[in-house]
């Protein structure tokens, strides 16, 4: 059982927690999927000095560094920690690799064998710098602000696992899953061990909540979905509360669209992400009662600026501002994003 201090998020006061915790704030509290990154100048200066992307994120002074630049910039009111969904396949022993201006590269996993080849449990030591970057952020973050951890959901890694790269529909991993589910299920098994076991390790360098990342599973059909998207997230939920009770945690099935209300039945998350091309009104009935709601502003209208994104901002609040609301994206802030954008909808969404 993990120690956590006390009176944490009173004597923070973190807005973000407190609507973690079911309180309706306004204005609500922000952050951006993806507001570190090459949008920011500084961000690119750094990237080009650090080398390689997975050199940023086990360089502790560095991800450190990016993790915060987005916080100074625009005072959100929560930091993500910079690291990648791909750390958890690369610690169970995979291959792993990013190119320059194409994304993610991984060999392919064909067969169980594969899945057998993997390490038994994640290497933890292998990813202590991340934990090491989680700790340097929370002693340097201001108290009223929240540190975010975060792993990719069992089913989305393993599209990557799967396939080698990110693609069309994921359509590797969801044809292993229809020809051989065992060999599918192994692999699921062993990542909801493996993401458990980060997320805590993040809870316990110091997060102060966690996110689950399923990017891919809002296109699956609902059967497949509640077995391989709302079954693992769940048990990954289960495992981080068995270690530490009232850890923070939000759970993002993009695209979950009409299958939200029976994931968020099952899934004992207290907050919901909720993608760009969701209804609002049916998102808010499909999580009933204090648990809130995350997103939904269109990262394309954040790329627009001007009155495209304040109406953007507006119908968000309009739609969910009277419930416990995390303001965000639908999505993460495009590479093309103009800076002063997301200045514009930090300071629209606190004029209201
Ligand atoms: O400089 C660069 O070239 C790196 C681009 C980049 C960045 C900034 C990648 C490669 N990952 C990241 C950081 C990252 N990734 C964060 C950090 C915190 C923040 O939000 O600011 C997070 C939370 C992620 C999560 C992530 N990685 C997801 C889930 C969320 C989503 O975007 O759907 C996924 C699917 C990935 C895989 C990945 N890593 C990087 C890329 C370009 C991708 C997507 C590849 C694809 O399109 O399939």
């Amino acid at each position: 059982m993990v120690e956590r201090r006390p009176d944490e998020a009173g004597s923070r006061e973190s807005r973000f927690l407190r609507t973690l915790a079911g309180e309706a704030l306004t204005p609500p509290p922000i952050w951006l999927m993806r507001q570190a990154g090459r949008y920011l100048p500084e961000y690119r200066e750094l990237r080009a000095r650090a080398g390689g992307f997975l050199d940023l994120c086990y360089t502790p002074k560095f991800a450190t560094e990016v993790t915060l630049q987005p916080i100074r910039r625009f005072d959100l009111d929560a930091a993500i920690l910079f690291s990648d969904i791909l750390v958890v396949p690369h610690a169970l022993g995979r291959d792993v690799r990013f190119v320059e201006g194409e994304g993610p590269r991984l060999d392919p996993m064909t067969s169980l064998a594969d899945v057998h080849r993997l390490k038994e449990a994640i290497d933890l030591d292998f990813l202590a710098p991340v934990y090491e970057t989680v700790s340097r952020v929370r002693a340097e973050l201001d108290p009223s602000k929240a540190l975010i951890g975060f792993c990719g959901a069992p089913y989305t890694v393993a599209t990557y696992m799967v396939g080698g790269r990110g693609g069309e529909e994921q359509a590797p991993a969801r044809l292993l899953a229809y020809r051989e589910p065992d060999t599918f299920q192994a692999l699921i098994d062993r990542l909801v061990d493996a993401s458990a076991a980060h997320l805590l390790a993040q809870l316990r360098a110091g997060a102060d909540a966690v996110q689950i990342f399923d990017s891919w599973s809002g296109d699956l059909p609902p059967a497949e979905f509640a077995r391989w998207s709302t079954a693992p997230i769940k048990a990954v939920c289960e495992r981080v509360r068995a270690e530490v009770p009232d850890a923070p945690i939000i759970a993002f099935a993009r695209g979950a669209g009409a299958k939200l209300a029976d994931f968020a039945a099952a899934v004992p998350a207290n907050a919901f992400g909720i993608a760009t091309s969701e209804n609002l009104a049916a998102a808010r009935r499909a999580v009933p009662g204090h648990r809130a709601l995350q997103g939904a502003v269109d990262p394309i209208a954040l790329v627009a600026g001007g009155a495209a994104l304040d109406r953007a901002v507006d119908t968000v609040l309009e739609a969910l501002g009277d419930h416990p609301l995390i303001l965000n994206l639908g999505h993460g802030v495009r590479q093309e994003t103009p800076p002063e954008h997301v200045a514009q909808l930090v300071a629209r969404a606190r004029s209201r």
